[in-house]
């Protein structure tokens, strides 16, 4: 056993009534718990890569051997991925700080942003995510499939929204515009600022 589940850092609650608690014990505890078992499953075969950080191996795909790359892509991203995004929810945390004012002067306003980022979420067809992150210093909105982690392409995620319906059908059902409208109201912008200033540090 090699790589673990994070503690949540809150209760499963804490983010009620914008995600549920039963989404959110599902979703870390059997969904985030199911990608460990898999990635670690996937390593027994490699002793010698049990050690690496996962970030480290999904940055360059492709030294990882062969037989186990596609069960990294995606077990060892699903759970980087999820690692990522569990501190990057917060509820009533005010929207400030030089990721908020790089935000602006790129965008325009946080509205703008918003918006664009919401249409990258409503339209990765099935399962994915979407982010905001770093490109060459210059920030930008994507979206990915499946556990695709923008660490593959080189660039740095800052913020990151999972839009697999594990994430948002108990309370939402088909509604993805819903909970994207949700996920805005519980961003944790500390943590985000966090990670903008690591980077340009
Ligand atoms: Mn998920």
């Amino acid at each position: 056993m090699v790589h673990e589940l994070p503690a949540l850092g809150y209760d499963y609650d804490a983010l009620e009534p914008h995600i549920d608690a039963r989404t959110m014990e599902i979703h870390h505890s059997k969904h985030h718990q199911a990608y460990i078992n898999k990635l670690n499953a996937a390593l027994e075969k490699y002793p010698q890569l049990q050690g690496r950080a996962v970030a480290d191996l999904l940055a360059d795909l492709d030294a990882v051997p062969e037989d186990i790359r596609g069960a990294v892509r995606n077990h060892g991203g699903g759970h980087w991925n999820h690692s990522f995004f569990w501190p990057l929810l917060k509820k009533d945390v005010d929207a400030k700080g030089p990721i908020v004012e790089a935000i602006v002067a790129q965008w325009g306003s946080l509205d703008t942003f918003k918006k664009e980022f919401s249409t990258a979420a409503a339209t990765r067809f099935g399962s994915g995510w979407a982010w905001l992150v770093l490109d060459k210093e210059k920030l930008a909105i994507m979206s990915t499939p499946n556990q695709d982690t923008p660490i593959s392409d080189g660039t740095t995620p800052l913020l990151g929204l999972d839009v697999w319906e594990h994430a948002y059908y108990l309370l939402h059902q088909n509604k993805r515009p819903a909970y994207i409208e949700a996920f805005f109201k519980v961003i944790n912008w500390e943590k985000v600022n966090e990670h903008y200033e690591k980077r340009k540090a």
